[in-house]
């Protein structure tokens, strides 16, 4: 039986770690091993679980930051049954996460799925993130949101069609109507973009959200899939400045930042495309920093990789990693990363996409 499996490697795994004697071992293997037996699944503890998420991050093939692995803030929801516990926990993670702009890593794990009935799915990409609309004069927002803000507009949002709109959260329990509630403004923290040297940069009138909480991925610990399972740490500048900014799919912002620096469009020869991008992330990185806001330079979090490499070895652990997600998109042949291999094996416990649930 594979769960029995996973569930005996993990717990190995984890009393090693947290440095358990072969007695304690020996006799949480036989309530699981029954319990599994006489409920076809068994319950983690908490100090299981908060290994479990440890090992989660830690494996996380494509994240750059994985050296804070060690240090991520555990909220455990599993008791949560209503909507309205539901809706708290997820604010009290952002707010404790948020932590006036001091970025603080935090993960909210809700309810394993026993059942279908008893399912809990976030529908939001992140629990804060900017709505996307099409209108007859193009998007409106952020087009990576359009399919979900399409459907939050059929649960009934009153949407204001703004360019930085924070979306509601719409979560669904089983088969029940998805919940959906507008997050309190005090809540959400913004950053106004601005440039430390050309002052016409605020009439961009761009801004973007301090805390990224991934909400839609499933965290897989021993077996046990939790399908909710919210977590954050903080960005690196070349998320928002090279990617949400940028890419022409998203925000598309480099034709209009090259115009205002005055640069040559018409060739690519004339390396407006970089030269516009550079600002952009040192824009952001300045921003984020003058606002009081956690945020990594691309080449700190390289460094902090290589860290986390050699923490790895010295304890003996094998690091697993997604070459083609961990090279930053800026300049990525400045940093370490960019000069050899990672092993793409997937180790779990770990973060699965999985099947949108709308
Ligand atoms: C991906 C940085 C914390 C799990 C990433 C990416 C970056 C990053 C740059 C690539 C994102 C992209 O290209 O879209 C960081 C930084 C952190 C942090 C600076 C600060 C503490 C965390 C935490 C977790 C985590 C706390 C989980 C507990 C992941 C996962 C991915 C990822 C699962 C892949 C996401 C996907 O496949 O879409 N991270 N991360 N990271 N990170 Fe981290
Ligand atoms: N690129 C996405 C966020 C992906 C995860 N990044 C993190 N995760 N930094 C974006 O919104 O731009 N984290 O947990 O800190």
């Amino acid at each position: 039986m594979r769960l029995r499996e996973e569930a005996r490697t993990f717990l190995l795994e984890c009393y090693a770690y947290l440095g358990k004697s072969d007695a304690v071992v020996q006799s949480r293997w036989h309530m699981i091993e029954q319990e599994i037996q006489s409920t076809g699944s068994y319950a983690h503890t908490f100090e299981e679980l908060h290994y479990g998420v440890k090992a989660a991050w830690r494996n996380s093939n494509r994240c750059i930051g994985r050296f804070f692995w060690n240090t991520i803030h555990l909220f455990d929801a599993r008791e949560a049954t209503s909507e309205e516990e539901i809706r708290d926990a997820l604010l009290r993670h952002i707010e404790y996460a948020t932590n006036g702009g001091k970025i603080r890593p935090a993960i909210t794990v809700f309810r394993a799925a026993a059942n279908h009935q008893e399912r809990i799915r976030i529908w939001n990409h992140q629990l804060i993130r900017y709505a996307g609309f099409e209108t007859e004069t193009g998007v409106i927002g952020d087009p990576h949101s359009l399919p979900f803000t399409k459907k939050c507009l059929e649960l009934g949002w009153a949407a204001k069609q703004e360019p930085f709109e924070i979306l509601p959260l719409v979560f669904q329990i089983g088969d029940r109507p998805p919940a959906l509630f507008e997050i309190p403004k005090e809540y959400v923290l913004e950053v106004p973009i601005s440039h430390p040297h050309y002052s016409w940069f605020d009439e961009l009138s761009l801004r973007w959200y301090a805390v990224p909480i991934i909400s839609e991925m499933r965290l897989e610990v021993g077996g046990i899939p939790y399908t909710a399972a919210p977590f954050n740490g903080w960005y690196m500048e070349t998320e928002i400045g090279a990617r949400n900014f940028a890419d022409e799919d998203r925000f598309h912002m480099l034709p209009q930042v090259a115009a205002y620096m005055g640069l040559d469009t018409s060739t690519n020869a004339s390396f407006w495309k970089d030269k516009a991008l550079i600002e952009l992330n040192l824009a952001v990185h300045h921003s984020y920093k003058e606002a009081g806001v956690s945020i990594v330079d691309h080449h700190t979090a390289a460094q902090q990789f290589k860290m986390f490499e050699q923490q790895e070895q010295e304890a003996g652990r094998r690091v697993t990693g997604d070459w083609t997600w961990l090279i930053p998109p800026v300049s990525p042949a400045t940093t370490h990363i960019f000069h050899k291999s990672y092993d793409n094996t997937w180790l779990s416990p770990n973060f699965f996409y999985q099947e949108k649930p709308y």
